[in-house]
C-alpha cells in the first residue's frame, strides 16, 4: 500500500539538466577541461561539489580546494542566471494531471531534491503549494546515492518507508531510494536505468493507477 509518493524534482517534474550543462560548459570551456553531453549525463541527481570533481577528472592539473569553491559558486551563479527564464510552461508533460490526481486521492505528496536550488525551480514553475514536504540539497549532509534526502522526507510526512514510493531519473536516485528501503518506479529508459522496474519514459505515460497500483 502507497500512502505517499516522493518526487525528485531535476529530469521528474522539470527539465533543468540542459541549464546545468550550459553553466558547467562556461566553466569547463574557461579552464580548458573537456566537457560535453554524454559527460553530463554522469551528474544527474549528484550534488553540485560532487558533479565539480568529475568534471575535473579529465583537468590536466589539480585544483585546490578554494579554486573548487570558486568554481563552484561561479557555476551557480551562471546556473541561477538561466533559472530566471524558468516558468510554468517548462512542467514536464503529465505532471500537474498526476499530481490533481494523487491529491483527489489523498496521497501524500513530497519533493526531495539534491539541489540547493530547488526551492527557486518549484517556485518559479507555480509547484511549491503542491508539496506537503520539501526535502533539498539545503537539508541533508549527504547526496544521493545516500538515502538521506528520502528518509528525511517520509519522516516529515509522518509515513513510514515501506508506503513511500519514489519517482527517480537517476541512478544514483534510484539506488538512494532503494537503500530507504521505498517503493521505486523509474523515469527513462532499460539503457539508461538498467534494471529498474516499473519503468516509464516520462509522467505523461503514467496515471495514478500506473503508479500507486489502484483507482
Ligand atoms: P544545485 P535532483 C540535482 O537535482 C541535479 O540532478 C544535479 O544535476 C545537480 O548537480 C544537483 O541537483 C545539485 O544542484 O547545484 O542546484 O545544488 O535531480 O536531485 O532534483
Ligand atoms: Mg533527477
Amino acid at each position: 500500500m502507497i500512502d505517499a509518493v516522493i518526487f525528485d524534482l531535476d529530469g521528474v517534474l522539470v527539465r533543468t539538466d540542459g541549464l546545468h550543462y550550459r553553466a558547467w560548459k562556461v566553466i569547463a570551456d574557461a579552464e580548458g577541461i573537456e566537457f560535453d553531453e554524454r559527460i553530463n549525463d554522469q551528474l544527474r541527481g549528484v550534488s553540485r561539489m560532487e558533479s565539480l570533481e568529475i568534471i575535473l577528472r579529465r583537468a590536466t592539473r589539480a585544483y585546490t580546494p578554494e579554486e573548487k569553491q570558486a568554481l563552484a559558486e561561479r557555476k551557480n551563479a551562471i546556473y541561477r542566471d538561466l533559472l530566471q527564464s524558468l516558468c510554468p510552461a517548462d512542467v514536464l508533460p503529465g505532471v500537474n494531471e498526476l499530481l490533481s490526481g494523487l491529491s483527489a486521492r489523498d496521497v501524500a505528496l513530497a519533493v526531495a531534491s539534491s539541489s540547493k536550488n530547488a526551492r527557486t525551480i518549484l517556485d518559479r514553475c507555480g509547484l511549491t503549494q503542491r508539496f506537503g514536504v520539501i526535502v533539498d540539497g539545503n537539508d541533508i549532509s549527504r547526496s544521493k546515492p545516500d538515502p538521506q534526502v528520502f528518509l528525511m522526507a517520509a519522516e516529515k510526512l509522518g509515513i513510514p518507508p515501506e508506503r513511500c514510493l519514489v519517482v527517480e531519473d537517476a541512478e544514483a536516485g534510484i539506488l538512494a531510494a532503494r537503500r530507504a528501503g521505498m517503493h521505486v518506479f523509474g523515469i527513462g529508459t532499460p539503457r539508461n536505468l538498467p534494471g529498474v522496474e516499473p519503468i516509464a519514459e516520462s509522467l505523461s505515460q503514467v496515471n495514478v493507477a500506473t503508479l500507486i497500483g489502484r483507482n
